[in-house]
């Protein structure tokens, strides 16, 4: 195997400003999928009680919440821990499914890591393993996550050393204003 290039980010939280997004239904559950991410954060490093945790009613409000955050320019990763228990209707497809699309956007418009310790079982048995249970702690998992990426996007390069790079090679991006362009008819 050749040599090439490698960023992996480090598991050491201390320092980082950390957010949790806790949902409420099914509070048995969540409640140690939060202690568990809040006690893997400590082992690596930072206080619990610098943690921004913040409850939402459910695994549905979970995404706004988290963009609010990770768009506040006040934290480097949002947490977010829920559970989605099937039922016998189809409404556990609909939380489930908007839940894990709305944290995954909340990522990828704010450029800020949100992890997602949301868990989509189909009972509460299943739930309870994932919770500190036999398959371990999923809010564990998440917070680590987090931690991981942090760090990993520290090292990469950031988006305005792409614009700055493009800007010195003539580049214009879409995003940006292009020159003023006269109003022509049929406009
Ligand atoms: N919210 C959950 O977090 N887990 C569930 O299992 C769940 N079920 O089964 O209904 C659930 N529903 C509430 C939902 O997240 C919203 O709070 C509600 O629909 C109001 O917007």
């Amino acid at each position: 195997m050749g040599t090439y290039s490698q960023d992996e980010g480090k598991l050491d939280a201390a320092g980082m400003r950390l957010a949790v997004v806790a949902g409420r239904f099914n509070e048995n559950v969540t409640t140690p999928l939060l202690e568990g991410a809040l006690e893997a954060l400590r082992e690596h490093g930072l206080d619990p009680a610098d943690v921004r945790v913040a409850w939402v009613p459910g695994a549905f409000e979970i995404p706004l919440v988290a963009q609010r955050l990770a768009a506040s320019g006040e934290v480097d990763a949002v947490i977010c821990v829920g559970a989605v228990i099937r039922g016998r209707t189809p409404h556990f497809d609909y939380v489930a499914g908007e839940c894990a699309a709305g944290v995954s956007r909340a990522a990828l418009d704010t450029g800020v890591p949100v992890t997602f310790g949301v868990l989509t079982t189909d009972d509460l048995a299943q739930a309870m393993d994932r919770a500190g249970g036999s398959e371990g702690n999923k809010g564990r998992e998440a917070a680590l996550t987090a931690v991981e990426m942090v760090d990993l996007l520290r090292q990469l390069p950031k988006p305005e050393d792409a614009e700055a790079s493009d800007r010195g090679a003539g580049i214009l991006r879409r995003s940006e204003p292009g020159p003023e362009r006269p109003f022509r008819a049929g406009d």
